[in-house]
């Protein structure tokens, strides 16, 4: 693997989205400008937040006087797939570094991502020692089996939130209509391979979420998300065939 330094690396475009992190909000922002951004000369810190309540929004206008920070904060809450649409659009670098602003990443773990997008459009993390409950790391696995067996991908984790996409890749996405609200990244990542941009995983550190109870896969709301997801999978693989039958890309 090639040996990289700061200086031969592509300005790059950070995406956060965040909703309700007043309390890790601060310092998710302070390490990876500390560690990735202060580095890389050019790059820029994109945040997309809306509907939050906890004081969010005004933590994040003060962080902005201390921070290269384009801020996107919105009143009303348009979900995690909508903050990631407009978040993309506004990215100008060549590479896009996509994480969650919960705390449960390392921003480290870049340095380890960025020389596989040599052989890559698309590098996803892999959070092999993952920090959840046993239900979403049993949900975790049966999911990544189904979508293995449906589409043909080899991937242990292929909804992480945390990834590297060259901006050609973002580009593709940015003119496909997505189809489902929850696991966007794993109708992201079809749909690229699909186009025939190039997609590989490393192994990253994961953390358990430090303030407040996981909210990601709520149990009460579970049968409804899986069957939103599962009723969406037919027409993520009906766009799959005109995408390759397109060959969409450049
Ligand atoms: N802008 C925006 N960000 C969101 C929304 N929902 C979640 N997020 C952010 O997206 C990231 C992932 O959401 P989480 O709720 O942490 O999901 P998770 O990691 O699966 O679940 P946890 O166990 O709660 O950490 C976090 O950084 C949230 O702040 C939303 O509706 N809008
Ligand atoms: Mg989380």
């Amino acid at each position: 693997m090639p040996e990289i330094t700061s200086q031969s690396v592509k300005p790059i475009s950070l995406i956060l989205l965040v909703h309700q992190e007043a309390e890790t909000i601060a310092q998710v922002i302070k390490d990876f400008y500390d560690k990735v951004i202060a580095k890389i000369p050019g790059s820029q810190i994109i945040i997309c937040e809306d509907g939050s309540t906890d004081g969010t929004k005004e933590i994040l206008k003060n962080l902005a006087k201390q921070y290269p920070l384009t801020l996107d904060l919105r009143e009303q809450k348009r979900g995690y797939t909508g903050a990631m649409k407009d978040g993309f659009a506004l990215a100008q670098n060549p590479v896009i570094f996509f994480s969650d602003s919960d705390g449960q990443h390392d921003p480290a773990d870049f340095w380890r991502m960025y020389p596989l997008l040599e052989q890559y459009d698309m590098v996803i993390g892999w959070k092999k020692n993952r920090q959840d409950v046993w239900y979403r790391l049993l949900m975790t696995y049966v999911f990544n089996k189904l979508i293995s067996l449906y589409f043909g991908t080899k991937l242990h984790d292929i909804d992480c939130g945390f990834r590297l996409i060259k901006k050609e890749a973002v580009s593709f996405l940015l003119q496909q209509t997505w189809r489902i609200k929850h696991c966007v990244n794993s109708e992201l990542t079809v749909k690229v391979r699909a186009a025939g941009f190039s997609v590989g995983e490393i192994p990253v550190a994961h953390f358990s979420r430090q303030f407040g109870a996981s909210r990601g896969l709520p149990v009460k709301k579970l049968p409804k998300i899986v069957w939103h997801i599962l009723s969406g999978l037919p027409q993520i693989k009906k766009d799959i065939k005109q995408i390759k039958a397109g060959q969409t890309k450049p």
